[in-house]
């Protein structure tokens, strides 16, 4: 079992591996322990990662960046639509109103889902990672932002399983971080002690988050999240970006943002330029040669101008910051340490402003860049039986409450059930009981509209299915179960129905619930919270880890039935099958499609890279040859045989760039062959002579 943490940023990536050393995060073919989140498809393969980086200037059209926020989303979407004019690539609405994007790939118009595109992202971090620990990786934990919806973790999740992974958990970015910081530390408050309290914050290229986790030994509890999903370093970027695009329009006369491929120089020029004023507070140049219409341009700007420009932005900082805290219900005197991760905190005055508004100096004791990662990877070795970890629980947040609604002749036509309230623990499930006689329909929505990060608030539609009266034409007790699951996922999970035994059920209050109300008794009279189960980590084990009220769960009610002092009454209880539908998720069947299909493209870019193997073989072997020729085969060749040669391989030098420029694997090999019939024996006798005295010497050294 692999032990594996992938952090998957808006713009970069980061893996942390568990080894028997501890966790450590892991480099790239390039040696980059950062991998761009990018993937660029040409007309015979796709590359990702850093080759994909390389692509975005000069294929532009077709290198995919920054689409981690399409997920879950409609192509209708304000969000989407607001990027869209925005981006070098294409999108496309899908058949099912989701974003799509449309790139040429194979020489074929060809629109990926963005379930798709992470799988393709996902393909590369997963070999990444298979390469460092030298076995197959399937088992890993994923990180995403806290504020993502339902449907944007259903969309993760699909793309985990399109990419051959096994997701044990998504966790929150800034929960993994929070474990990353309390696993090691050993002088955390007992459990009895008042616990050590600590806001996390992450400024990222997209987003910006933050959480309050309170800290005991062995535990950490998430007391409330805040963001502002749409703000982080790229705003910042598209600043300067305006800033120039106007400065050089009118001192050049260009119209940059005409230029999509002057734009994309000019974005990663910004953000160069960006960085630096981070460190330094003088004036800074921008140059970029030939970037349009053959004109050089240059520019500079401070951190004081830079701040200025940006002043809107840097105001966004506190609102979430004063969010958390109200949320929280600490003081700011209750606030042990508030560490910044993520690499737009690096921007001075964002760390300025966090640091005022807290009173105290930001800690930066974790790694910005790999915290994430390695909180995931911490959180995959906790739930792998192969490995060893100090014990520790984390308990998350449900970032929007959850409502659940279902027709009812009562309550005016309609039932509700906030069944979730904001900042309530998860994972954690809860039983509801309804009484009915016939099948019922179930809605999950969020319940505030305002709150979320987009206008679609549907969670998912599910039918309780095979209702029956009870014998005697009474309503049944079914007990439903809802749950937010490790990934912070909502279901109906599964349902029962109750049913009287023959001979104990007639005058036997059945009901365990305090209010007796059996009689008279409406059809449909429901929203009566009887039980809930609170899960530690192993919430997949459902029934194993049952137990009833879990502590400091504000405002839910224990079920006073369930202590065990009522009498025993028998009651039968049947599975009902439950039809979920809308969840916003990939129709099964099209997920397949889709494995199959990355297992193809898998293939493709194995195929392809070999026959460009083969093909630089060829070069390689040309180049060598014709050195070593005039060089130090001379005295193993006639001359004339060195000049046949020479003339083959320069032939052969002209063919790479005319027909052979494009030819299949077996070309290449052959077309090697025929050279090494000739090379090879001048390289044979060239070697034979070198190694005789060397062996004369060894045999000098016996004697
Ligand atoms: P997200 O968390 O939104 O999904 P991400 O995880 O990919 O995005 P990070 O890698 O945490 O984002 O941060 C990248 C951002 O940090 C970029 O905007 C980058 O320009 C910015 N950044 C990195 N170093 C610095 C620096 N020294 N000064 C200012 N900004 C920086
Ligand atoms: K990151
Ligand atoms: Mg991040």
């Amino acid at each position: 079992m692999s032990v594996v943490g992938i952090d998957v940023g808006f713009q970069n990536c980061y893996i942390a591996v568990a080894r028997s050393g501890g966790i450590e995060t892991i480099a790239n073919e390039y040696s980059d322990r950062c991998t761009p989140a990018c993937v660029s498809l040409a007309s015979k393969n796709r590359t990702i990662g850093n080759a994909a980086k390389g692509q975005i200037i000069t294929n532009f059209k077709n290198t995919i960046h920054g689409f981690k926020k399409f997920h879950g989303r409609a192509f209708d979407d304000p969000y989407v639509q607001r990027e869209k004019p925005m981006l070098p690539y294409s999108l496309h609405k899908l058949a099912s109103g989701n974003t799509g994007i449309k790139v040429r790939y194979l020489n074929e118009d060809k629109v990926f889902t963005i379930e798709q595109v992470t799988a393709m992202l996902l393909t590369k971090l997963k070999e990444t990672s298979e390469s460092a620990l030298k076995k197959p990786v399937v088992d890993c934990v994923i990180s995403v932002p806290s504020f993502f919806t339902d449907a944007e973790r259903r969309s993760v999740m699909d793309a985990t399983q399109i990419a051959g992974l096994n997701c044990l958990r998504l966790i929150n970015d800034t929960t993994a971080v929070a474990l990353a910081y309390g696993i090691y530390k050993q002088d955390l408050p007992t459990p009895e002690e008042k616990p050590r309290n600590v806001v996390f914050v992450d400024l990222g290229h997209s987003s910006f988050q933050l959480s309050i986790s309170a800290f005991n030994k062995g535990k950490l509890k998430i007391l409330a999240t805040a963001f502002d999903p749409y703000l982080g370093g790229r705003n910042f970027d598209e600043v300067l970006v305006e800033h120039f695009c106007e400065e050089f329009k009118a001192r050049y006369k260009l119209n940059v943002k005409e230029n999509p491929r002057a734009l994309l120089r000019l974005s990663q020029e910004c953000e160069k330029l960006k960085k630096l004023m981070s460190a330094n507070c003088s004036d800074l140049p921008i140059n970029i040669e030939c970037f349009m219409n053959d004109i050089d341009v240059t520019g500079k700007m401070n951190r004081v101008q830079f701040e200025e420009l940006c002043a809107s932005l840097l105001m966004r900082v506190e609102a979430p910051l004063k969010a958390v805290m109200e949320q929280s219900k600490l003081s700011r005197d209750e606030i042990y340490a508030v560490e910044v991760v993520g690499g737009a905190t690096r921007i001075p005055s964002v760390k300025e402003r966090i640091s005022k508004f807290f009173g105290k100096d930001v800690s930066t004791t974790l790694n910005a860049d790999e915290a994430v990662a390695r909180g995931c990877a911490l959180q995959c070795a906790i739930m792998s039986p192969a490995f060893k970890v100090r014990e520790f629980s984390i308990t998350d947040v449900v970032p929007f409450p959850i409502t659940l609604r279902w027709k009812s002749p009562t309550e005016d036509g309609v039932g509700e059930c906030e069944v979730y309230s904001k900042n309530h623990p998860a994972p954690f499930s809860k039983v509801i009981t309804f009484h009915k006689k016939e099948p019922f329909d179930l809605e999950a929505f969020y319940s505030l509209p305002q709150e979320l990060p987009y206008p679609d608030i549907r969670i998912g539609h599910f039918s309780v299915q095979n209702v029956v009266p009870q014998p005697d034409g009474d309503s049944s007790k079914v007990k439903v179960k809802v749950r937010v699951n490790v990934h912070g996922i909502f279901s109906v999970s599964s349902a029962s129905l109750m049913e009287k035994q023959k001979g104990e059920g007639e005058d036997v209050q059945m009901d365990i619930e305090p209010t007796v109300q059996n009689e008279g008794r409406p059809e449909d009279q429901t929203k009566m919270q009887v039980d809930q189960e609170a899960q530690g980590q192993a919430d997949q084990q459902n029934e194993d880890v049952l137990s009833c009220g879990r502590e400091g769960v504000p405002g839910e009610k224990q079920d006073p039935g369930a202590g065990g002092s009522k009498p025993k009454v028998k009651v039968k209880s049947t599975d009902l099958p439950i039809l979920a539908n809308n969840i916003r998720q990939l129709d099964r069947g099209v997920l397949n499609d889709f494995v199959e299909y990355e297992g193809q493209m898998i293939i493709q870019d194995k195929l392809e890279k070999e026959r460009n193997d083969a093909k630089n073989a060829v070069e390689e072997y040309v180049y060598d040859l014709r050195d070593k020729l005039c060089s130090i085969y001379e005295k193993y060749t006639t001359e004339e045989d060195s000049n046949r040669l020479t003339l083959m391989l320069g032939d052969t030098e002209n063919w790479l760039y005319e027909e052979g420029e494009d030819q299949a694997k077996q070309v290449y090999v052959d077309k090697l062959d025929d050279l090494k019939r000739f090379g090879q024996p001048i390289q044979d006798r060239y070697r034979e002579h070198e190694d005789r005295p060397r062996a004369f010497e060894e045999m000098g050294k016996k004697i």
